[in-house]
């Protein structure tokens, strides 16, 4: 069985939304898996990987790393269902994932960095703190005290995701991998935040339902 190495937080809490694409990915196919826990303080558990960093799936004596690869492990791994479902819509998706890594995460994260650091597990609490404060160049509390400033920045990319979701029932028509990959980073938000983050945005949020209710988690 498919091995995920998955990241946790304090009391089993799963949050990554990169191991939450991959996560989308194995429900949408039914391929069934378990999961290996691992902390950002868990690094060396991951050295067989050759990297650092979650997710990472083990599949007999196949060693995948980084939720673009994984999902196209999978695709050939198990065609069907597609989840690149015509010509040129692998490509297609490849641009959709690294907007949403580039656009959405980078308006999500001052917002929620202060929750997410509340939902660490205690021996990371160093490390995500001295990372996290390095790359934005304030410190959490600071952060968190600009709540309201950060929070213009996600609704201007959610009311783009919502402009074009009010036509369609998925981001490209039919399901494929984008639906998956802002599935993910939308379990990121809002497994470790309180924001109410659909609340001006109801095309997206019944996106949001048919997507649970598709993937059944
Ligand atoms: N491009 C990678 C990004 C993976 C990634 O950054 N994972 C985070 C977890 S959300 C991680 O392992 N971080 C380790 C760290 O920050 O030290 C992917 O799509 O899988």
């Amino acid at each position: 069985m498919i091995e995920l190495y998955d990241l946790v937080g304090a009391n089993d809490l799963r949050f990554s939304p990169f191991c939450w694409r991959t996560k989308a990915v194995l429900a949408y196919k039914k391929i069934p898996y378990t999961t290996v826990p691992i902390r950002f303080s868990d690094k060396d558990k991951l050295a067989f990987s050759g990297q650092d960093r979650v997710p990472v799936i083990k599949d007999a004596e196949a060693v995948v790393s980084d939720s673009w690869s994984i999902a196209k492990y999978l695709e050939d791994k198990q065609p069907e269902p597609k989840i690149f479902p015509g010509l040129g819509l692998r490509e297609a998706c490849r641009f959709f994932n690294l907007y949403v890594d580039r656009a959405v995460h980078a308006a999500c994260f001052p917002l929620v960095v202060a929750d997410i650091f509340a939902k660490v597990d205690p021996v990371d609490r160093t490390y995500f703190r001295t990372s996290r404060e390095e790359r934005l160049g304030v410190t959490l509390e600071a952060m968190a005290a600009k709540r309201a400033e950060n929070r213009p920045r996600v609704q201007t990319v959610l009311s783009d995701l919502e402009a074009t979701i009010a036509e369609q029932d998925y981001f490209f028509g039919v399901l494929t991998y984008a639906d998956l990959c802002l599935f993910g980073s939308f379990k990121w938000i809002t497994t470790v935040s309180e924001e109410p983050l659909f609340s001006s945005t109801p095309a997206l949020q019944a996106w949001w339902s048919r997507m649970h209710e598709r993937l059944g988690l």
